[in-house]
């Protein structure tokens, strides 16, 4: 199949390239506003490439109108604040649509995407790769097999590193990227839901652009969290290893997936392809979760739900 991919320059860009390669399939077209692609070259040395986004429309309609060299999927690695625009130009040109995450910041885009996929009749898929994570299927399962009384008490502690060039990219700019809870933390709260249920409450304890932390509750669990792409968040027994440090303690015992992270990529890409990706209503709960908490004033927490690292 024919693929072609907005932001190839950026820092998902190559995971994505990479997936379609291992798959199998074709990149052959990309846009990118900065020409620093020599990446492609790694997955074709055919595949076109424009820094204007109307000169890619542009080959991408003419692409259609040529007989079985239409473009099947639609790759969206922008900065977060044009997912909508870009996804919508894709399922306009009749492609089906893989977008990065988060796949929009409002439930409103949400509800005027699904309307669109209707007019259509293309589909639009979130790369949310933390939901295969064979550390997350180990806790998923046993929640499900459990029977207790009661919520787990449950603390997560997520950080993962990024240096100067994360705060001076767009990744930095708020109106951009919303911020450190939508850019990472919304794989963390995609997982709460997965594995815990509904959201029933939610308190933002802090929040500045390198961290966050609060308290939310489940159906079945009672969660601390805290994020932080700061080095010096990361625990003693991480540093000097390695640049991230996610963990989740389920009643004490801790579920960590530091690892395995960055190779999921083709593995969403494998299932998005066999008909299991995530689609719209997959993502709203964490989007939902995500755009309430960018709504929230923080305030001091209350007793027994304060992040051990907020202390
Ligand atoms: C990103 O940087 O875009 C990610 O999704 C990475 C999240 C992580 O490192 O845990």
């Amino acid at each position: 199949m024919n693929f072609a991919l907005i932001g190839a320059a950026g820092y998902i860009a190559p995971r994505h390239m990479q997936a379609i390669k291992e798959m199998g399939h074709a990149l052959v077209a990309a846009y990118d506003i900065n020409d620093s692609v020599g990446i492609i070259d790694s997955i074709s040395t055919e595949c076109a490439f424009f820094t204007e986004f109307e000169s890619f429309m542009e080959h991408a309609w003419w692409l259609r109108r040529q007989r079985g060299r239409g473009i099947d999927y639609w790759v969206v690695c922008s900065p977060n604040h044009l997912h909508s625009a870009h996804i919508t130009a894709g399922l306009y040109l009749g492609c089906d649509v893989i977008c990065e995450k988060p796949l929009v910041s409002t439930p409103a885009q949400l509800d005027e995407l699904r309307s669109i996929e209707q007019e259509t009749g293309h589909r639009v898929y979130s790369i949310m790769q933390l939901r295969h994570h064979p550390a997350i299927h180990e806790l998923r399962d046993k929640v499900m097999h459990e029977q207790r009384n009661g919520r787990y008490e449950v603390e997560l502690t997520y950080v993962t590193v990024r240096g100067p060039w994360y705060l001076a990219s767009w990744k930095g700019d708020p109106r951009k990227s919303f911020g450190v809870m939508a850019e990472i933390g919304i794989h963390f709260f995609d997982m709460l839901h997965v594995i815990f249920g509904g959201l029933e409450s939610q308190a933002l304890h802090y929040h500045d652009e390198h961290k966050a932390a609060g308290y939310l509750e489940y159906e079945k669990a009672r969660v601390r969290w805290f994020l932080s792409i700061d080095a010096e968040d990361l625990p003693e027994r991480a540093s000097g290893q390695s640049s991230t440090f996610r963990s989740i303690a389920c009643d004490g015992e801790e579920f960590e997936f530091s690892s395995g992270f960055n190779d999921l990529h083709t593995v969403s890409y494998r299932e998005i392809l066999a008909g299991r990706g995530f689609g719209i209503e997959a993502v709203r709960h964490c989007l939902e979760t995500v755009h309430g908490l960018s709504l929230d004033t923080p305030a001091l927490p209350r007793e027994g739900e304060a992040h051990p690292r907020l202390s």
